[in-house]
């Protein structure tokens, strides 16, 4: 389930494990770093505030009955709440299940049910529908009471489950330590240059893995840096942001990007604090790479990473050809790559998981016997050691950075009276990289789009996951084996 003796052994002499929890380190910045600000949104709270607003929570949690090992659903917006319930939550031992402020109740009930989860924390009093078995609390109602002494967590536990965008019916839940996640955003921190006088900005949903950790909020925090917190990642939204708190380094998927791009072009607002633009979650196109620095005037730097662990930068000295033109190279010097026949790629390391959590059939095909992850990307690796992103082994949909199980979706749109069978591809566009695509064979006489549009909106399935077109076909190309051709699917758009 975990790393070998030898693996833990060998990461710890290495420096790379420091022994130390998430509660440990927050307690550690805040003695160091104190009246900074570390949290940066309507409300600025220093490293002060969010150490002792930890404690508080952790203690009206504790009064609840939540404790060590329990599952805890958090959903929330970007606010500095949401790292309060996290730190609040790892003094407890229990267990934070991120999802993103895009999951309806499909999801969310799912994550609930699945995980057994003592609580669900939510934006509003309106999201408690999403999970009506377990007990809701919407931020408002945060219960915050006075600190109650807690034991210092095992640095070597898990402290989270972060989710997968999965390639099956339901998504993974990827079990993450103290240790491991702690070495891999301060490691990005380092990588990325961050010093008490950096700003980050949060863009993306707080919760993803991302701007979580590469080095996102948390990677700032272990560097004393203060993190922006923008409602939305818009232009409109972030560059007043940019502008007022002097941000030095934000994080977007490509499609954001290439939107800041062009809002650049004619913005009234002061971006010269930006040094770095760091792109990824999907293949950011080597024509829109090479437009960063001069209509950003910033350095770009490309990152390709996964939940599961492994993180690829491109370095900040690194050439002009390669920041353009590769995905960068791992993170740490201990990440194992294998690039097999064909292009795919293997990993394992001090921050890639060994398994997912309860999904034993599933591990079997995810996992090789000596540890290694199949990250169902297909790579190519340069002489400098940098990875290109060729394509994806995987069934899985990248619309824009949102990953897409297209089982999933196809398990919904099955429950429509009307539909026989479907078939969800990823088909190319421009803008997201890929769309979503629903191949339809109907009973009986095909139901208008919006019928179906609406029907998975009341299956209560986030928004990014439904179809952008459906395709009323009479068969499906069949391969030589019998299952649908996806590919050839993908090719008939
Ligand atoms: P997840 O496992 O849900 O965290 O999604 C991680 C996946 O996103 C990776 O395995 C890749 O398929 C994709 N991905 C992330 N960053 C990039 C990138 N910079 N270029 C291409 N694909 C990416
Ligand atoms: O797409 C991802 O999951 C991702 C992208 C960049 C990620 O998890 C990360 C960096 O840490």
């Amino acid at each position: 389930m975990h790393w070998t003796d030898e693996e833990a052994a060998r990461y710890r002499a290495l420096g790379y494990w420091r022994g130390v929890s998430f509660g440990a380190l927050l307690r550690e910045l805040a003695g160091r770093y104190g009246k900074r600000p570390a949290l940066i949104a309507a409300e600025r709270w220093s490293f002060d505030d969010l150490d002792a607003r930890a404690d508080r929570l952790a203690a009206g949690l504790h009064r609840r009955g939540i404790g060590p090992g329990d599952r805890v659903v958090v959903q929330l917006p970007n606010v500095p709440q949401f790292h309060q319930v996290c730190f609040a939550l790892y003094r407890l031992g229990a267990w934070p299940v991120f999802a993103l402020p895009a999951h309806r109740s499909a999801e969310i009930s799912y994550f609930c049910e699945f995980t057994e989860a003592a609580a669900y924390i939510c934006a509003e009093e309106a999201d408690r529908e999403r999970a009506p078995g377990t007990p809701a609390i919407p931020l408002a109602e945060l219960p915050e009471e006075d600190p109650v002494e807690l034991p210092d967590r095992d640095p070597g536990e898990v402290a989270f489950l972060q989710l997968s965008g999965g390639s099956t019916g339901l998504p993974k839940l990827i079990p993450r330590t103290h240790d491991d996640y702690i070495y891999s955003f301060r490691a990005s921190a380092e990588l990325c240059g961050l010093t008490p006088d950096s700003v980050y900005l949060c863009a993306l949903p707080a919760a993803h893995n991302f701007p979580m950790s590469s080095p996102g909020v948390f990677g700032a925090l272990s560097a004393g840096a203060a993190s922006v917190l923008a409602a939305d990642p818009s232009p409109a939204t972030c560059f007043p942001l940019i502008e007022r708190e002097r941000v030095s380094i934000a994080a977007l998927v490509p499609p954001l990007a290439l939107l800041w791009l062009r809002a650049a072009a004619s913005t009234p607002h002061d971006l010269s604090s930006l040094e770095v633009l760091q792109v990824g979650g999907a293949k950011f196109s080597a024509e829109a790479a090479r437009r960063v620095r001069p209509e950003l005037g910033c350095t770009l730097q490309q990152v390709f990473g996964m939940a599961e662990g492994l993180v690829n930068y491109t370095r900040l000295d690194d050439p002009e050809e390669l920041v353009v033109g590769t995905q960068g190279r791992p993170l740490s010097p201990a990440d194992e790559i294998v690039v097999e026949p064909g292009g795919h790629l293997l990993t394992r390391g001090p921050y890639t998981i060994k398994a997912y959590w309860r999904a034993e059939e599933h591990n079997r095909q995810a996992f090789t016997p000596d540890g290694f992850y199949r990250t169902g990307d297909l790579v190519r690796l340069t002489p400098t050691g940098h990875l290109v992103v060729e394509g994806r082994a995987k069934d899985q949909i990248n619309r824009g950075g949102e990953k897409i199980a297209p089982e999933e979706v196809e398990n919904h749109l099955l429950a429509h009276p009307s539909v026989h069978d479907a078939s969800v591809v990823g088909v190319p566009d421009p803008f997201l990289g890929e769309r979503v695509c629903a191949y339809v064979i109907c009973e009986g006489a095909p139901p208008p789009r919006t019928e179906l549009r609406a029907f998975l909106t009341a299956r209560g399935i986030a928004a990014f996951k439904i179809p952008d077109l459906f395709e009323y076909v009479d068969a499906f190309p069949n391969t030589a084996v019998g299952k649908v051709s996806k590919l050839h699917l993908r090719e008939r758009t």
